[in-house]
């Protein structure tokens, strides 16, 4: 977990804005001396980030580097709370396994695991999640909603509508939501979302949402079985992103609408989200545990329930399910 003097020093240099700040006002703004803010500056260099010192000016970053470490994401972030605290690292197994260790922990709402790789992403139901080194956001968000803890699968839609967004601010894709948590674009899948919680009796402890997002990837590094339904951002813009601004977009878009979300509750997510869907007003196919339904998708509840009505005009709910667009 980085220094709160990191992420102070990242605020200050944020709000230069490309221009000079002298060591003087860095080391007003943190509260340290200006010795250390030199070193702090030289741990910055080391990491990659190109920071420019004149004597009487001060310093001026000129480029991050292209990882998508801690200050790479703080550099530029314009949330709140979301993303305030972030935990690195370059590879592991899940960051939802070290977000629930977080949770655990009693960490801060907000805070972000994030890795450049992950050796055994996990999707839903034990499904896999194909995760690259350097090419995706793979990232974990703990968030401590007072919320009932039927609601919480309404996080997952949240979320989704916060990517969607972030696309459109990032690129110029027009992405689409198939429910509950795969985004598409063109028609192939660009994101994952996979939300989890920790709750006892009625009450939410923490929601851990993740989220996998294809950016730069080419379509030969996915593996053939994905080659004909996944896609990155990359491949259907034909731009190379930077990956760190598509991170600060998805946090300050989730952040925004997750404030919405606690004032007004759920009815104006749902109209985004609807606004987003793919599959409203076509027959689809969704599998659940126990059963296959084949009807047409009317729209989603106040609470986040899929509703489809079947041939002989029955509504079915859905609560979980994979859906194929017939
Ligand atoms: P899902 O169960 O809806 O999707 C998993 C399925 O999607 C796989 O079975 C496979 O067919 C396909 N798939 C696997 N990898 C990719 C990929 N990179 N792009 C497109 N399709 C793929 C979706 O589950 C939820 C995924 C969440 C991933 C994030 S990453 C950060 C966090 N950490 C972690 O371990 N998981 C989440």
């Amino acid at each position: 977990m980085q220094s709160e003097l990191r992420t102070k020093l990242m605020e200050a240099l944020s709000k230069a804005d490309g221009a000079f700040i002298s060591g003087q006002e860095i080391a007003e703004y943190i509260g340290c001396s200006r010795t250390a803010v030199w070193k702090h500056i030289e741990d910055l260099r080391n990491e990659g980030y190109r920071v420019e010192a004149v004597r009487k000016k001060g310093y001026r970053i000129i480029s991050a580097p292209e990882k998508v470490s801690e200050s790479a994401i703080q550099l530029g972030l314009e949330t709140r709370t979301i993303g305030k605290m972030i935990h690195y690292q370059e590879t592991v197994e899940s960051t939802q396994k070290i977000a629930h260790q977080l949770a655990n922990d009693g960490v801060q709402e907000g805070t972000l695991v994030v890795a450049e790789e992950q050796i055994s992403g996990k999707g839903r139901l034990m499904r896999s999640w194909h995760s690259p080194k350097f090419s995706g956001i793979w990232m974990s968000l703990i968030l401590r909603p007072n919320i009932p803890v039927h609601e919480a699968p309404q996080l997952t839609l949240l979320a989704a509508v916060a990517v969607a967004q972030a696309i459109e601010d990032t690129t110029d894709l027009r992405p689409q939501i198939k429910w509950p948590n795969d985004i598409l674009v063109n028609r192939k899948k660009v994101v994952g979302i996979l939300t989890e919680m920790q709750a006892e009796s009625d009450r939410i402890h923490s929601v851990i949402i993740g989220i996998g997002m294809n950016i730069n990837q080419q379509l030969e590094d996915f593996p053939e079985e994905l080659q004909g339904k996944a896609s990155s951002l990359f491949i259907e813009s034909g731009e190379t992103i930077s990956r760190s601004t598509v991170i600060q977009r998805v946090l300050l878009r989730l952040e925004n609408l997750y404030e919405l979300y606690l004032k007004e509750g759920f009815a104006p997510i749902k109209d985004l989200w609807e606004s987003y869907a793919i599959s409203l007003g076509q027959v689809i196919r969704a599998s659940t545990v126990n059963d296959t339904i084949i009807g047409k998708a009317m729209g989603i509840t106040e609470t986040g329930v899929l509703l489809l009505e079947d041939e002989k005009g029955t509504v079915h709910s859905i609560y979980s399910a994979d859906i194929e667009i017939q």
